[in-house]
């Protein structure tokens, strides 16, 4: 398992299931923390996304390309489009706060339950204003 000082795990697939989207994996406590993004994951600060939390992954699953067969769950495409390591902030159970050293997204990222009681799936995650 990776450490904390070199930063732990970081990983979006693009999936090319029925429909596309975009799975933020971080790894925490030897496994995936895993999200699915119906939009482009935002390189800058101002967008927001939905991020609808799904299940765990195993670790090696983000090392994963390739090809899901038909009549499999998530059947289709899967590639990665960014990974790196990350350095968790903060991570309370409404409120994830992450230091993101990838090739695509470099930055401080918060993950925002905006509904806990409602909805807890869903999530927001943006990237944070720039500090100043
Ligand atoms: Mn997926």
């Amino acid at each position: 398992m990776t450490s904390e000082r070199e930063g732990l795990r970081y990983v979006i697939q693009e999936h090319h299931a029925r429909r596309l989207h975009w799975d933020l994996r971080l790894e925490r406590e030897g496994v995936l923390k895993s999200w699915a993004l119906p939009k482009e994951p935002p390189a800058q600060p101002g967008i927001r996304r939905l991020a609808v939390q799904v299940e765990d992954h195993a670790l090696e699953y983000g090392d994963f390309e390739g090809e899901i067969p038909e009549g499999e769950y998530g059947a289709g495409t899967v590639r990665i489009w960014d990974r790196g390591t990350y350095i968790p902030i903060k991570w309370d159970p409404n409120e994830i706060v992450v230091e993101i050293h990838g090739e695509k997204l470099r930055g401080r990222y918060v993950l925002l339950r905006f509904q806990p009681d409602k909805d807890p799936k869903n999530w927001l995650f943006f990237r944070a204003k720039d500090a100043s």
